[in-house]
This record gives C-alpha cells, structure tokens and sequence, in this order.
C-alpha cells in the first residue's frame, strides 16, 4: 500500500503523532490498575521504575514507530534512541510522567515532543509537542508548528480515543497558583526570596506530576518550577522528555519559559537525558524569577 505519510512535511507527521498518542490514551489508562507496583531495576535517570512505566512505553513505542515519517522514537525509560523508520523526524515520549502519583491514585499523564532533527535536538527543533493528563477526565494539550507559531489547544480524548477539540488554550492574565518541586531546603537562597515574594500574591498547588501542575498554571495561570536545587543544580526534569515540550506549549499559550536565564527552548541538547531546571508561567512572574536568580 502507498505510504500515506510518505515525503509529507513534519508538521503532517506530527498531527499523525498526536493523533496516535491520544489512540493509545485510553489503552495506557486501562492498564494502570494492575500495574502500581514496582519493578527491579532503574530508568536512565536512576529512578525506580512502575510496570505501568513499562507498559505505557510499549504501547507508545509500537504505536508511535508505526507513524510513516517517523525516524526514532525515545523515552525516559530507555538508555537510547529506538530507530523505528526512514523519516527525518523522532519522538521524545515520557511514558508517564508523574507515575509515583499512582500509588496515591492522584493524576499523571504523556508528555511527546516531536522533533524535526535526529536526537538530542534542541527545542528550537519542535514541530510539535503535547500531553495527555490522566485526571477525572483525559483531555490533551497540544500544538503543531514552529516554537511561537503554533496555536495551543485543548482536546477532549474519548473512551476511543478520539480527538474532540474544547478551545484555545491561553494563560490567565491574572495569575493565582503556584507549585514548586524539591525540598524547601535544598532551594538556593535566591529562589527561596523569590519564593517569600510570590507567595503572598498566589495559592499553592503542586501536585507531583508536572503536567497535571503545568495544567494548573494554564488553567489558572501562575508559575511552575522544579527549580535547580543545591543538590542538583540541573534540577529533576529531562530537557527533551519535559522541558521542551512544556516550555513549548506554555510559551505558545502566551506565557515564558526560562532555565533561570533565559528560554528552555534555547538550551543546547547535549546529552538523550540531560536534565534542566524548568521555570514557566505567565510572563511576569518568570521575569520576576530570572532577575532574582540574576541579582544574587
Ligand atoms: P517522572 O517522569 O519519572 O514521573 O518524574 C518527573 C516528575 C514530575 O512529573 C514532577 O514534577 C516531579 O517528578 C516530582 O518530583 P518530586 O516527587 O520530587 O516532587
Ligand atoms: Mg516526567
């Protein structure tokens, strides 16, 4: 059969991602409940690792690899890049992020990013980046196009996986929550009197999962780190897993993204797992933030 797929432009490709990972949503869904346990062994982050980690990864790996147009799909279960086809384009999935969240059954969700490069690409190379999130109800958040070209929507994903579109997603002008990862702690000076300022202004909601605390700051608006810590001063999350694909979506939702200076989507991909402090929200407060880390 002539491939539908083939010669198209990434963007086409990557709208056929988004489609497949929302296909899969609720597939990935209906298998949690048998897998909250842990497995032996690590991720390459060095973390403990769910069968549902596992689970979900298969499924999106053998889904997404079907995807004409796509060259290699990666995840943050997996040491390297998995070559899946002959497209110029490759996949960065985190299965389930969050997915400590399923032993309080409290929400988790998929995080793709796709890249119009072979990996490590930077976020200048997105087409396209969404998630899913796992909550009472499983919507995705999604944009396709050039960082700053893409419009952010939100989707309604059906028991059939269906993509059913809700509206454009735009940050608040007026932000109320706030959600911080890492312990009080091992924040740096700095980002503790940032945190003393703005706590006044907004309510704390930090959740674990990111994406279900980066949904609150699009629903609302508001700040979202996991910040650099004095133990770690990469921070937690992974630049090609988390960083870019939220940092590309919040951007486009009108807010700013930053590593504490300047744009996540200008940090250099050096490494499938590197990690990056991420700061987004509305545009103000990651001001607000980036000096304070500039004047200490
Ligand atoms: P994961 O992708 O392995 O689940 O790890 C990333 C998660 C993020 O969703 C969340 O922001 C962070 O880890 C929570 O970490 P902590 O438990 O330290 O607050
Ligand atoms: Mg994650």
């Amino acid at each position: 059969m002539a491939d539908p797929n083939a010669g198209a432009e990434p963007t086409a490709v990557a709208e056929t991602v988004l489609d497949t990972v929302a296909a899969v949503a609720p597939d990935v869904r209906a298998g949690l409940p048998g897998r909250r346990r842990y497995l032996d062994g690590e991720n390459p982050s060095g973390e403990a690792v769910l069968a549902a980690d596992v689970y979900a990864d298969d499924l999106l790996e053998s889904a997404i690899g079907d995807v004409a147009g796509v060259g290699s799909y990666a995840s943050e279960e997996r040491e390297t890049t998995v070559d899946v086809g002959d497209g110029p384009v490759s996949v960065a999935v985190d299965p389930l992020d969050g997915s400590s969240n399923l032993k309080s059954n409290n929400p988790m969700g998929t995080v793709v990013a796709v890249y119009d490069a072979p990996l490590p690409a930077s976020g200048r190379d997105l087409v396209a980046a969404g998630f899913v999130l796992y909550g009472p109800v499983t919507t995705m958040v999604a944009g396709v196009g050039a960082p700053g070209d893409a419009a952010i929507r939100e989707f309604l994903v059906t028991d059939d996986g269906e993509r059913e579109p809700l509206g454009d997603v735009d940050l608040p002008a007026e932000p109320t929550v706030y959600g911080f990862g890492g312990r009080v702690p091992d924040w740096p000076d700095d980002f503790a009197a940032y945190v003393d300022e703005i706590e006044d202004e907004l309510k704390l909601r930090y959740g674990g999962a990111m994406i279900a605390d980066v949904s609150q700051v699009l629903s609302y608006g508001g700040v979202f780190a996991y910040p650099a810590l004095e133990s770690a001063p990469d921070g937690k999350l992974r630049l090609l897993f988390e960083g870019n694909p939220v940092a590309y979506l919040v951007e486009g939702a009108g807010g700013q993204s930053s590593t504490g200076d300047g744009s996540i989507l200008d940090r250099e991909a050096t490494g499938l797992h590197q990690r990056v402090p991420v700061y987004v929200g509305n545009g103000d407060l990651v001001e607000r933030l980036e000096a304070a880390l500039a004047d200490s």
